[in-house]
């Protein structure tokens, strides 16, 4: 069934019984994050339009440079959009103009309000408003719906009789005129902080016609009492704006402050997030229809086939284990999501059936209790594509991390803590590696460190960090991983560090990149307690 086409379907939200919301949106993005909310419909907010641009709600843009954001704003979504029309922008005929373009670029309706062009906000010097005689306001009314040139096309009429002082038998007045000038719904906008006013009107009212309110001063009335009360639709005018305009005020603060994104990177969408927003995937499907094909993606192999941890907890596979709301697994897939990395595999041994996500291929390794790392490496390697990360499924990684190794063109990338967390257990065992030199501060300019030797062995001087269990494999590297695979006994005995140091030997070059916190491996009770305050 072919969905309603935008004005229909705003026709009839505004007609129907129930009580619906509209929400700002001032671009197409916004417009876009309002659709996948949910809502069915969209105000274009004259407010928040000038204020993303700058200006002020007092007609600083004009109608014609509005169409253009309203196209964006169109193209970008599928539910309807209903215009702040502001007065008109002039007079009937300018209406006409304006009615006919929005329907051109695809919206379905528009809000007129009888204030006088140039207007401010309802918010702003609110007495001081005058109000557009009615009758030529009417005028409006009939011209826009004749140049509509389709009856589902919504007008809105908005008295504000009320903001500007008069009194509720005024905006009744206004109301029914415009009803007659044939309306489709009216707005009654009030400032005060109590609905009482707008609630006096609904009940002279009656049903006339659907009426749609703007709570923006009486924000904390129950949704219930305008549902009780018969209202058709609520708008919420500005809100997206001004969450927006909260948080980039405070990351903007931030980032000043400490001279650096280290801080703020897993705190902010990712750019995974905005490339979806933007229909990169229709894109990308649309260059394999009409472009030559390209190399392949990133994958990643996620090794989890390991038992349980010992304690409470322990009937899990380690890799389930919750962090806040999120198991470690799940962690360590929106990480490698974050890095557009799409074709992952884990390799699952204990309690397999349980490790299962949307999106992630599973393989076996039922042999987990008797044999190592590299066995469960081996199960998963006929499913590498392109540059392959491995990790393993208890490590806790920050994405940028990942990153990191993926964009380095070197063909075995491993990322080394040069600081490696201190912990009660003295005798803690771990993979710690010997390099070409130390980590130093500038080690983002220098790309020629080396590993010269990687040990499961207590912390020591001998040892320049701590490899955090993230490796990089190049297709080709792939390859040499499958040679050494294959002349090992079967299934292959070993861990990765094992791998590594074949590759040093066979001077492959393994690539260092250090860091410095940011991760944490889950091997005790007390990792997983530190885990918990580990920021995704
Ligand atoms: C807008 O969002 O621009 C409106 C609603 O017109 S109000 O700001 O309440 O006037
Ligand atoms: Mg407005």
């Amino acid at each position: 069934m072919t969905p309603p086409r935008k004005t229909t379907a705003l026709k009839q939200l505004l007609r129907a019984p129930s009580l619906d919301f509209l929400l700002e949106a001032h671009n197409a993005l916004s417009a876009q994050i309002v659709e996948e909310a949910g809502f069915p419909a969209i105000w274009a907010s004259g407010l928040t339009l000038s204020a993303s641009l700058g200006v002020r709600d007092n007609n600083e843009i004009t109608w014609t440079q509005m169409l253009d954001l309203l196209e964006f704003m169109s193209d970008a979504t599928s539910i309807p959009i209903l215009v702040d029309g502001d007065t008109g922008h002039g007079n009937f005929n300018t209406v006409r103009r304006l009615v006919a373009k929005l329907r051109q670029r695809g919206i379905a309706g528009v809000c007129l309000e009888d204030k006088l062009f140039p207007k401010t906000n309802s918010f702003l010097r609110s007495e001081a408003q005058p109000l557009a005689d009615a009758e030529e306001f009417c005028g409006k009314i009939k011209a826009g719906r004749d140049a509509s040139g389709d009856d589902d096309f919504v007008i809105l009429a908005r008295t504000e009789a009320l903001i500007a002082g008069h009194p509720l038998a005024e905006a009744l007045r206004r109301a029914e005129a415009y009803r007659l000038a044939g309306a489709d719904a009216v707005v009654v906008h009030a400032k005060e902080a109590r609905p009482d006013a707008v609630f006096a009107f609904l009940k002279e009212w009656g049903n006339r016609l659907p009426v749609v309110l703007i709570p923006t001063k009486y924000y904390a009335t129950p949704t219930a009492a305008f549902r009780e009360r018969g209202v058709s639709a609520l708008i919420w005018a500005n809100h997206l704006l001004r969450g927006a305009l909260g948080t980039m005020q405070q990351l903007a603060g931030q980032i000043r402050r400490e001279e650096s994104l280290v801080g703020i990177e897993d705190r902010v969408a990712p750019l995974a997030e905005v490339f979806r927003l933007q229909g990169d995937a229709e894109l990308a499907a649309a260059e394999k229809r009409y472009l030559r094909p390209t190399a392949s993606a990133a994958s990643a192999i996620i090794l989890a086939a390991g038992g349980a941890l010992d304690g409470p907890g322990g009937e899990l596979p380690k890799t389930l284990l919750k962090i806040g709301r999120e198991s470690i697994l799940e962690r360590i897939v929106a990480a490698l999501r974050a890095n557009q990395i799409e074709t992952l595999t884990v390799v699952a041994g204990y309690k397999k059936e349980l490790v299962a996500l949307p999106g992630l291929r599973r393989v076996d390794n039922d042999h987990f209790a008797t044999t190592g790392e590299l066995a469960s490496l081996a199960v998963a390697l006929p499913h590498a594509e392109g540059d392959t990360l491995v990790t393993f499924g208890d490590v806790l990684f920050r994405s940028y991390i990942a990153g990191l190794l993926l964009r380095d063109p070197a063909d075995v990338v491993i990322a080394v803590d040069a600081q490696p967390r201190k912990t009660a257990d003295a005798a803690r065992r771990s993979d710690f590696v010997r390099a070409t030199r130390a980590g130093a501060t500038d080690d983002f300019l220098d790309d020629a460190v080396l590993l010269e030797h990687a040990e499961f062995a207590e912390a020591s001087a001998h040892f320049h960090g701590e490899w955090i269990g993230l490796v990089k494999l190049s297709p080709r590297a792939v390859g040499w991983t499958r040679e050494f695979l294959a002349v090992a006994s079967a299934p292959p005995a070993g861990a990765i560090i094992d791998l590594l140091n074949h590759f040093v030997r066979a001077g492959r070059g393994v690539k260092i990149h250090y860091i410095r916190g940011h991760w944490i491996d889950v091997d005790s009770l007390p990792d997983l307690d530190l885990a918990q305050r580990f920021s995704p």
